[in-house]
């Protein structure tokens, strides 16, 4: 477990530097005196050989993570799995790729030319992680991709890192409910995903989600600095199956929603 800690705490240290520095706000608002559990973190990556979801799972493999589930998104064109860890406080950790083939030359050249920069050497220190941007990139390129995909533009400017920690709202005492916790971040100011609702899911899926809309947060490119969608928080409440445990799968038509909270 120790590894497990060392490396959430890489990816948690990078994800409110970097992506979602609101998140230390929020994670204030909810912390009852012990430290909130992360229901999962979620990663993004292009389907190449190089960055494929793979390479992204391979460091969590190594300390014990499992393949549990698949997820299509045809219309996003992405491929995503989640992964679990024998020992029920580690976060669950969802990945997802881009399906860079089914895209316009323009953007698959564009992509390849990306990740063509990551030199092999950084994918076997498992810092790539959390490295952020392993390529050049400058503001058009970003909006170019953004047009065709918006997830296409997130990762390119980005690059590696949780875009997302989850907080698991089953072990609240104050709040059960997600729509609680929604009236409070709003109280405070917080935008919340409204795409699909802005609770997704159900007690019949068993998982119930919502979330924050992205920070803005600035990001260097070649021609200087913009601000731009980073990191989101989410909120999770999962169901018992009928054997009593918690459903611990994810739900693609609330998923395809919760993507949309790094939206412009
Ligand atoms: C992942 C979106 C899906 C969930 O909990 O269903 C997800 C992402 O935005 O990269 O996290
Ligand atoms: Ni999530």
């Amino acid at each position: 477990m120790e590894r497990v800690e060392q490396l959430f705490n890489a990816l948690w240290q990078d994800y409110i530097q970097r992506l979602c520095p609101s998140a230390a706000q929020v994670h204030d608002l909810l912390e009852e005196g012990e430290p909130l559990l992360n229901d999962h973190i979620a990663l993004r990556t292009f389907n190449l050989p190089q960055v494929g979801l793979d390479r992204l799972a391979a460091p969590f493999i190594a300390i014990g993570y499992k393949p549990c589930g698949k997820y299509h998104f045809e219309a996003k064109k992405l491929y995503a799995e989640h992964f679990e860890h024998p020992n029920p406080l580690a976060p669950k950790v969802f990945i997802s790729e881009l399906m860079v083939g089914q895209f316009s030359s323009l953007l698959q050249q564009t992509v390849r030319d990306l990740v063509n920069q990551v030199p092999e050497s950084a994918m076997h220190d498992p810092a790539f992680l959390y490295g952020g941007r392993l390529w050049d990139l400058d503001y058009a390129t970003y909006e170019l991709l953004s047009a065709e995909s918006e997830y296409a533009g997130w990762l390119a400017a980005h690059g590696f890192g949780a875009n997302h920690f989850t907080v698991s709202i089953n072990q609240l005492e104050q709040f059960t409910e997600i729509q609680e916790v929604n009236h409070l971040l709003r109280h405070n100011g917080f935008l919340i995903n409204e795409s699909g609702g802005e609770v997704k899911g159900s007690p019949e899926v068993m998982l119930e989600q919502s979330s924050t809309m992205a920070d803005r947060v600035p990001v260097s490119f070649l021609d200087g600095k913009k601000e731009i969608p980073g990191g989101f928080y989410e909120f999770a409440k999962r169901y018992p199956m009928e054997d009593g445990e918690l459903y611990s799968g994810f739900v693609e038509a609330s998923a395809d929603k919760i993507f949309e909270s790094t939206n412009q």
